[in-house]
């Protein structure tokens, strides 16, 4: 059995690492990945639910979660469809991303990629405002991945990873609104909430995810303010630890794994927010959204200096 089983869509990953802006370090991204790499390292089980192209750079996932230790009996491969490419570029305002993925494998999901029975064999089901923007079937399939959860006793955990490159603002407030309903944890940034509702004050946006009808525990990331937890009666803000960051991509996503790595370990919330905090500072140390990502020693080594 499994403490955490994703869904969603790996992207290989070109980050931009010179001066002179023309070369790129090959690596792996993708939100849901990402995050499940990260929960594995901390000691989590975990598998991941995806479609990769037939193609090199399929091939090179498959290893890196097996090497990860993530179970990929859920990875579909695909022979009419490629696996999906991003770039990384660096820049004054912190980094972008420039995508290569419509018609990818894993945007043709659909639910019946679900019928293995790895949710239902989870603690927690991961998913993510990416998860939910790639295509209309990969969305469709986001909602039977969180309906079969809850119907087994599953926890939904959401992050909402709004790239507004993948779809219009409205669409994104709407889907998102509806998917956060269901989730028992959902994970948004105040980015991302900025964008959502127009108001970039923390408390007002807790008030907002509350009024849309988010009944489970909520963690609202505050980059390097930290994060405010909202269990629903209080709200408790939690300091990050500042580092001197190279490249933040994915630091949202090992934050995600971390956590849900950690409440399956026993923390309580706060401490499993604190130590996810220290993990997302540490997996901005390096380029790459994968390479730097923290193993649990290099976490509890931080928290306890
Ligand atoms: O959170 C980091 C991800 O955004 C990155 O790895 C690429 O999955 C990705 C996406 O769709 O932006």
């Amino acid at each position: 059995d499994f403490d955490i089983v994703a869904l969603g869509e790996p992207l290989v990953e070109l980050n931009q690492t010179s001066q002179d802006q023309r070369q790129y370090l090959q690596g792996f991204g993708g939100d849901t990945s990402n995050a499940v790499i990260a929960a594995a390292r901390q000691g989590a089980r975990c598998a991941y639910l995806t479609r990769v192209g037939d193609d090199a750079f399929g091939a090179q996932f498959l290893a890196l979660w097996r090497d990860e230790g993530v179970d990929t009996s859920g990875v579909e491969v695909d022979a009419t469809a490629h696996t999906g490419l991003y770039f990384v570029q660096h820049g004054p305002d912190g980094h972008a991303f420039s995508y290569l993925r419509r018609g990818s494998a894993a945007s043709l999901m659909t639910p019946a990629s679900l019928d293995g029975g790895l949710i239902e064999r989870a603690r927690f089901l991961h998913v993510s405002g990416i998860s939910l923007a790639i295509s209309t079937s990969a969305c469709d399939t986001v909602f039977a991945a969180i309906a079969r959860a809850r119907a087994a006793g599953v926890q939904v955990s959401l992050d909402s990873n709004l790239r507004l490159r993948l779809w219009p603002l409205d669409r994104a407030r709407a889907v998102l609104r509806e998917a956060l309903c269901h989730a028992d944890l959902f994970l948004p940034s105040m980015d991302d909430m900025q964008h959502l509702t127009g108001n970039d004050d923390p408390e007002r946006t807790l008030d907002w995810i509350r009024d849309a009808g988010a009944t489970g525990v909520v963690v609202l990331k505050l980059g390097k303010d930290g994060s405010i937890i909202d269990d629903g009666k209080t709200r408790t803000p939690v300091a990050a630890l500042r580092v001197d960051a190279v490249d933040a991509t994915g630091a949202g996503d090992c934050f995600a794994g971390s956590l849900l790595a950690r409440r399956c370990q026993g923390d309580d919330w706060a401490d499993a927010v604190r130590y996810a905090n220290v993990a997302a500072a540490l997996s901005t140390l390096g380029y790459g959204a994968v390479d730097p990502l923290p193993r649990a020693e290099q976490v509890l080594a931080k928290l306890r200096g």
